[in-house]
């Protein structure tokens, strides 16, 4: 069943999420472009905003401050017509998102792409694990209904044409359906 925020949404709002290195930034700005929808990088919003309340020793970086993300982004997620970007979902209001998507790319593919990146040591292996592990798959279908949750593989560029094809066909779907 649709929540009360999709009915009011005439386009829907769409999540990208997955481990770090799965794509999530390449499709969104891709999708984004080809649909006319914003691009929205949490990541991003919340270095610009300074969304942060504290330090992770462990990890060596900023602890998001979950409710001030959701504060600086709840107005315009209203209206819809965006792709939001971020490595976990848990957070988010669930009424936010018509569509979620959790990229997925193979383990030794991501390696690669995370030691292109610089990642090393514990922070490469523990992003190696969440992608084994399957961590987000599991927390997005624990925060969203089964329904709006969907893997895409996130290999190789022919994939990346693939996922917009689909998302669009999902999209049109969301659409008739409201009718
Ligand atoms: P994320 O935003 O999930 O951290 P990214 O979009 O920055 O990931 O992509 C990580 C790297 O992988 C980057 O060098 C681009 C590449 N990449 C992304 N999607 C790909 C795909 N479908 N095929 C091949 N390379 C891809």
């Amino acid at each position: 069943m649709a929540n009360f925020y999709s009915t009011q949404r005439v386009v829907p709002n769409i999540l990208l999420t997955g481990t770090p290195g799965t794509g999530k930034s390449t499709l969104g700005q891709e999708l984004a472009q080809q649909l006319e929808f914003v691009y929205v990088n949490v990541g991003d919003v919340a270095k610009e905003k300074e969304l942060y309340e504290g330090w992770d020793q462990d990890y060596e970086c900023p602890i998001l401050d979950e409710d001030r993300v959701i504060d600086e982004l709840e107005e315009d997620m209203k209206t819809g017509g965006k792709v939001v970007d971020y490595h976990s979902c848990e957070f988010f209001p669930e009424r936010w998102f018509d569509l979620v998507y959790v990229l997925r790319t193979d383990n030794s593919v991501l390696f690669h792409r995370l030691e292109q990146r610089g990642y090393s040591g514990r922070k490469l292996e523990d992003n190696i694990q969440c992608e084994i592990f399957q961590t987000i798959l599991e927390e997005a279908s624990n925060s969203y209904l089964p329904s709006i949750v969907r893997e895409l593989p996130s290999n190789t560029p022919d994939d990346m044409e693939e996922n917009i094809s689909t998302i669009e066909d999902h999209i049109r779907q969301w659409k008739a359906s409201k009718r």
